[in-house]
């Protein structure tokens, strides 16, 4: 993987020098104000810190080093036979800044097969737990445990490692922590669903999309291409949500990636983060079971925009929020919605389930303004994800967040290789009491 790292020092450091002149010139420059409600409000709107791989624009949605998705779907290599942005080519272009080639993609996909085997206390720890622990916690266990894989922990811990180095062994840990995670996944999709299935070995012609899905038993080349599909729009959302802020939290204490980024996948699991996925379907399978309670099971015949209405307003009255829609930032339909949409009306536009998501994009928008408190209506990456996995056989809705933890790992720990590159200190904001801000507000 020499030319990548090569670019990179190039790159890492020029741009560290940039952040140090940048900041000689105008480190002392206000840029916004802070008030009450913000700081008991989850800090939305508070520009408090620097993430350099994709940055997040409320009616445009997100991009990666400045491209749109949509650009990436045209612009990013694809895998042999697929009509789809390859996941490795995301990875490149987020750390360096740069659109790969084809070729130097298809080394990324070489170089991560070789990264991917696990330790043997770590399969072990997998093939021992127990089915009913959700798989997003035993992902994040055992992400944590290769920690004693970890080649900057073992470095730093000699004592006489230069701060310049760190950045590279950020890099080689977090290279290894992305090949490994397809294969930590696998293992709980085979052991927790279908009886501890061998997942067979990692083909080092494959890239990483292809190989994850033949892992869980999946060969259709539509799942293939839409598992490459998922893996680039999942990776990063700029630096606040809350994987991406928690790996930058816990990377800013110099605990290793493998350390950071298990504590990120625990933020994922929750379910107004990336739980939501899971929980979008099995409110839909909810919805159709009530829509054929009198029908036989027939739910399809009494789809209609009236019967959604209904079922909506009864998930808000009973003080539920409709998973799969609003966000913290965006203000517009999500364009990860919109990538999974055209998918959708390319490889399955007949399907009864896309019917139900399409029309509850009709529907919910409208009723979340009546209902006056979300201030975005529209739907999120969630929305959409689960009925394309449903699709081609994927129908196990707990371990949808496992797709997404092993699609973030590509975003947030590509921005811990900036921020280790830039020497960002560790992250400590100020909190205060609520008699300290009275008294605040009071001598103000
Ligand atoms: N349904 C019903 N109420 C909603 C809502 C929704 N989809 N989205 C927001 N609200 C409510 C929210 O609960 C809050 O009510 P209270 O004042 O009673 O607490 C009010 O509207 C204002 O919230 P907001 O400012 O619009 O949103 P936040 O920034 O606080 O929260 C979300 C953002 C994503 C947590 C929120 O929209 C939500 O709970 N959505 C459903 C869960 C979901 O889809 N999460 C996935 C987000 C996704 F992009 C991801 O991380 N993968």
């Amino acid at each position: 993987l020499e030319p990548l790292y090569e670019r990179l020092r190039e790159i890492l450091p020029k741009h560290a020098q940039d952040v140090k002149e940048f900041r000689e010139a105008h480190g002392g420059e206000a840029i916004g104000i802070l008030t009450v409600d913000m700081a008991y409000g989850g800090m939305r709107g508070i520009k408090g810190m620097v993430s350099e791989t994709s940055v997040l624009d409320a009616d445009e949605g997100i991009r990666f080093q400045g491209h749109t998705l949509l650009e990436l779907q045209e612009t990013l290599p694809r895998g042999p036979g697929g009509q789809e942005p390859l996941p490795e080519g995301a990875l490149w272009l987020l750390l360096t800044g740069e659109l790969p080639t084809q070729k130097e993609t298809t080394l990324l996909s070489k170089d991560l097969a070789r990264r991917a085997e696990l330790p043997h206390h770590v399969e072990q720890m997998l093939n021992n737990f127990p089915k009913e622990l959700h798989p997003m916690a035993q992902l994040s266990a055992a992400v944590t445990a290769l920690h004693s894989e970890s080649k900057f922990a073992k470095a730093y811990a000699t004592g006489d490692t230069p701060k310049s180095k760190y950045w590279e062994l950020t890099l080689e840990d977090s290279l290894d922590l992305i090949a490994k995670l397809p294969v930590i996944a696998a293992m709980i999709y085979n052991n927790v669903f279908h009886n501890g299935r061998p997942i067979g070995k990692i083909d080092p012609e494959k890239d990483l999309g292809a190989n994850f899905a033949n892992m869980m038993g999946f060969t259709d080349e539509g799942f293939v291409d839409l598992l490459r599909l998922y893996l680039v729009i999942h990776a990063d959302h700029e630096g606040g949500n809350v994987s991406a802020h928690t790996t930058h939290l816990v990377g800013s204490a110099l605990s290793d990636p493998y350390l950071a980024y298990g504590a990120a996948l625990n933020g994922l699991a929750g379910p107004l983060h990336g739980l939501a996925n899971q929980e979008v379907l099995s409110w839909l399978t909810k919805i159709k079971a009530r829509l054929g309670e009198k029908n036989g099971g027939n739910w399809q015949e009494n789809l209609n925009k009236k019967s959604l209405s209904d079922e909506v307003w009864n998930t808000l009255n009973s003080g539920q929020v409709i998973p799969g829609y609003g966000h913290a930032v965006l203000r517009k339909t999500d364009p990860r919605y919109t990538c999974q949409r055209e998918f959708a009306l390319k490889h399955m536009p007949d399907s009864d389930d896309f019917k139900l998501v399409s029309m509850l994009y009709e529907v919910v928008p409208d009723i979340l303004l009546k209902h006056g408190k979300a201030k975005n209506p529209w739907p999120n990456v969630d929305a959409h994800s689960g009925i394309l996995l449903q699709h081609y056989g994927m129908t196990e809705m707990n371990f949808y967040t496992v797709l997404f933890g092993v699609s973030r790992a590509i975003g947030v720990l590509t921005s811990l290789v900036w921020s280790r590159s830039m020497g960002l200190p560790l992250e400590r904001p100020k909190s205060m009491s609520t008699p300290g801000l009275k008294a605040f507000v009071a001598a103000a």
